[in-house]
């Protein structure tokens, strides 16, 4: 039995009838995740894609006939031919209109294994060439990286930096969570997990005394012994936040020293708070007010939280919605209040359980890593705004203090990510995915993303492939094997690159002259120069996985900076923790100004009358984001064969509806069906439904048709968090829901779309 790796766990493989891998849970995972159950027989399942295709139309007419996408048949094309064309657009594209005509961006999770992840190879690919137009952040973390970096200096580190499990064990007497610590999340780790641990590490905080308090409109965010459930309105954390930091410095229990000492523009963030600065005190029944919550509890929760050692941590969904940026700002001012960051069990954190990595012990293990290569060019895109940038060439926006304009794109290339499953207002990106000439993806699946390109190459799933798996904040290595023999004609996307590469004279700076598995032992040779006490190779191989060792200290955020404020200094102009932040104001924005602030987002339960129910897109329980949705695990949550809708007895009653009906999910932006689960865990005025479900059009091709399936982004808003972060706001949704009394569309969205041949 040899061992896979997936971003939701690793697990033994062994062949079973017909060559079928069988998979079954890594023996070191105590709590391994169900998801990996249903990879095989999607893997095995119609909706693989096959052989190289490419859409009628485009074969036929080129460009002129980008009005055909996904609604056209596609033509199966040997690989040589598929190819030289694929060959031939890139040599041409890149003559005309230069490198910065390619949108090679392509954001998505891939797959895990460290060589044959399909993001670095298409960048590695793509700068041999050149280079291509990147995008920065991520969907996960776009807001929440940019503010950070400002008010706290740190960006993506943040994700390693904050307080470990072992180190709250014990100290941590209160834990207030936004957003909760979701167990259905920690699932999943990027780029892999050996053991879930983080849902056994709240259990014994619980266990220890920890109280956890859960604000979140969801009471399944949180669960362990010692939780009490705040179902705040969404979107109303930042003046939950700012009414305790007022409550306590009401009561005189600020932390006066810390705010001197540590942080920058204290005294500008306080005036706000008290509402010296603009005649509004952001007293406790005013948040009261905006958030639903009584006034009184947040009174007590504020006395309880100043007398006691608390950490205050935040979901990264907080900040994926309009104003994102300011219940992370927020948090930090609250936290400063508070005066116990960079104190052991204090002070503040970001997503623990949103991947089982955050908070677990970091081996500081880096590698194997594929070189990326330079990119020649340096135009790039908030990655939220690839529609945007599709519908708008030249147009103008702001970012991060920077003004920019959008390049023009004529090809679009991808491999590894799914779009048409995480963008918002998908009727949007259908239309702005018409304007380049050309689109080409290497996909698994016949996902929608596949079907609305016009060249389709089939990729590999890490069950066909030789590979190594790891990630920085995971604590083993894991010698991947290939499994089964690839599915029709799929290839790895490393061969594909490479024979690209070859026909546009460019193959040694792409393979260096290595083929995959030499490629393998080079990084992993690589790897071990740095770590000398892995074992060699061929040890590593035949022994399946390495564990790494793990540091004895506990981890604790910001606790050097605590500790010596000067050598220390954080990564911001002043060095401290910047509560109001003279760069963020200078940059004159009004949708993020120079200190936390309550904006009323664009849509919410403060302002919804047409449509009234706050619709809540998170993360899914059976899935990783699109990925298998065609297998059994998660099929086997569908209701009625659709994507599920969590929705309150109440709103429920008020509409009719029963467990199993299908219901219309729709607002002006769009509309989906969904299957009707009625849970008293669901605040009232909040509907839930995870991303991830195919989006399946009943009429393909046509932008505002109805998806039968159960696609969230049918109806989120193309809309950025701020001109700051420019991140995804993907919470920030309201919708009307109803009983769905017409016939019922098929659900297509897991069949393979329509071949023909060519004329
Ligand atoms: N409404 C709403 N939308 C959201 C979110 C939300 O909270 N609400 N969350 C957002 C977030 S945080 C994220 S990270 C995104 C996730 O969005 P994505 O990362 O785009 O989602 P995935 O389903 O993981 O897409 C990965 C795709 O890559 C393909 N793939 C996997 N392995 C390989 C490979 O080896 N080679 C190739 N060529 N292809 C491969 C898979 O088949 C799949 O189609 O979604 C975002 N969208
Ligand atoms: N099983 C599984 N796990 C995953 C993923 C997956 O696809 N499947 N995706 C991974 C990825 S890419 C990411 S980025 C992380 C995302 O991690 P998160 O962003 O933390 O995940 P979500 O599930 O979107 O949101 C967590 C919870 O926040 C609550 N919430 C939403 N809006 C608000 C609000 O306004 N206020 C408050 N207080 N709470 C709110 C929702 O009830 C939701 O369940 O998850 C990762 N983990
Ligand atoms: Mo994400």
């Amino acid at each position: 039995m040899t061992l896979t790796s997936t971003h939701w766990g690793v697990y033994r493989t062994r062949t079973g009838a017909d060559g079928v891998p069988v998979l079954t849970p890594f023996e070191r995972d105590r709590r391994p995740s169900p998801i990996g159950l249903g990879m095989v027989e999607a893997a095995i399942g119609p909706a693989r894609v096959r052989r190289p295709a490419i859409r009628k139309g485009w074969l036929k007419r080129g460009p002129a006939s980008r009005e055909g996408r996904g609604a056209e048949p596609f033509v199966e094309l040997p690989w040589d031919e598929a190819l030289d064309i694929v060959a031939n657009i890139l040599r041409e594209t890149i003559s005309k209109h230069g490198n910065s005509a390619i949108y090679g961006g392509s954001y998505g999770w891939s797959s895990a294994g460290r060589f044959h992840h399909a993001q670095g190879q298409i960048h590695r690919f793509l700068n041999t060439l050149g280079g291509y137009v990147a995008h920065r952040g991520s969907y996960s973390f776009g807001a929440g990286r940019v503010i950070l970096s400002r008010v706290l200096g740190i960006e993506e580190g943040v994700f390693r930096d904050v307080s470990g499990w072992e180190g709250l064990d014990g100290t941590c007497r209160l834990f207030v969570a936004f957003g909760g610590l979701p167990a259905k999340n920690a699932q999943v780790n990027s780029g892999g997990v050996g053991d879930h641990d983080a849902a056994d590490w709240i259990e014994r905080l619980a266990r220890n005394g920890t109280k956890f308090v859960n604000m979140s409109p969801l009471r399944g965010d949180l669960s362990a012994a010692n939780v009490e459930w705040l179902p705040l309105r969404p979107g109303s954390d930042a003046a939950i936040m700012l009414a305790l930091a007022y409550e306590i410095v009401a009561v005189g229990k600020h932390d006066r020293d810390f705010l001197a000492r540590y942080c920058e523009g204290a005294d500008r963030y306080l005036a706000y708070v008290t509402g010296q600065s603009d005649g509004v005190p952001k007293t406790t029944e005013w948040a009261s007010t905006l958030s639903g919550l009584p006034a009184t509890r947040i009174r007590a929760l504020a006395a309880e939280m100043v007398s006691t050692r608390t950490m205050v941590t935040l979901s990264w969904s907080l900040q994926r919605a309009h104003h994102g940026e300011q219940p992370y700002w927020a948090a930090v001012g609250l936290a400063s209040v508070l005066g116990q960051i960079g104190l052991p069990g204090g002070g503040i954190g970001f997503g623990y359980a949103a991947i089982n990595g955050i908070g677990h012990r970091l081996t500081g293990f880096k590698g194997p890593t594929l070189p990326q290569g330079k990119n020649a060019v340096a135009d790039f895109i908030p990655v939220a705004r690839i529609a945007d940038m599709l519908l708008k060439p030249g147009g103008a926006y702001d970012y991060n203090g920077e003004h920019r304009r959008y390049p023009d794109i004529k090809l679009v290339y991808w491999a590894g990510g799914n779009a048409f499953h995480h963008h918002q207002d998908i009727n949007r990106l259908i239309d702005a995915w018409r304007r380049p000439e050309t689109t080409i993806v290497h996909e698994q699946f016949w996902t929608a993303h596949a079907r609305h390109c016009d060249i389709v190459l089939p990729a590999t799933v890490p069950l066909e492939r030789d590979d190594i798996g790891g990630a920085s904040d995971d604590s083993y290595l894991i010698a991947m094997k290939r499994a089964m023999r690839p599915v029709g004609e799929a290839r790895d996307d490393y061969a594909i690159f490479a024979d690209l590469a070859a026909r546009l004279g460019v193959a040694d700076a792409y393979t260096e002259g290595r083929d995959a598995a030499q490629w393998l032992r080079h990084l992993y040779d690589q790897a071990r120069s740095a770590n000398p006490e892995l074992p060699g190779f061929d040890q590593f191989w035949a022994q399946d996985f390495v564990e790494l060792p793990a540091p004895k200290s506990k981890r604790v955020f910001l606790g050097e900076f605590r500790a010596d404020p000067v050598a220390a200094k954080l990564g911001t102009p002043s060095g401290k923790i910047e509560l109001f932040s003279e760069t963020v104001a200078s940059f004159g924005y009004d949708d993020c100004p120079g200190h936390p602030v309550w904006r009323e987002p664009d849509e919410w339960l403060g302002n919804a009358t047409r449509f009234p129910l706050h619709l809540i897109s998170n993360q899914p329980v059976t899935r990783l984001h699109s990925q298998y949705d065609p297998g059994g695990v998660s099929r086997a949550s569908k209701i009625a064969g659709r994507e599920p809708i969590a929705i309150s007895p109440k709103d429920a009653a008020a509409r009719g509806l029963a467990n199993g009906d299908v219901v219309r999910v729709h607002n002006l932006r769009g509309a989906f069906l969904a299957g009707v689960r009625i849970d008293d865990g669901v605040r009232d005025g909040v509907v839930v439904v995870a991303t991830g479900a195919w989006f399946d059009p009943v009429e393909r091709g046509r932008i505002g048709s109805l998806d039968a399936h159960g696609n969230p982004n049918m109806v989120t808003a193309d809309r950025p968090t701020s001109k700051l972060g420019q991140g995804c706001a993907a919470q920030t949704a309201l919708v009307e829901v109803e009983k769905y009394e017409g016939a019922l569309p098929e659900v297509r969205a897991f069949d393979p779309p329509e071949f023909t041949a060519r004329d």
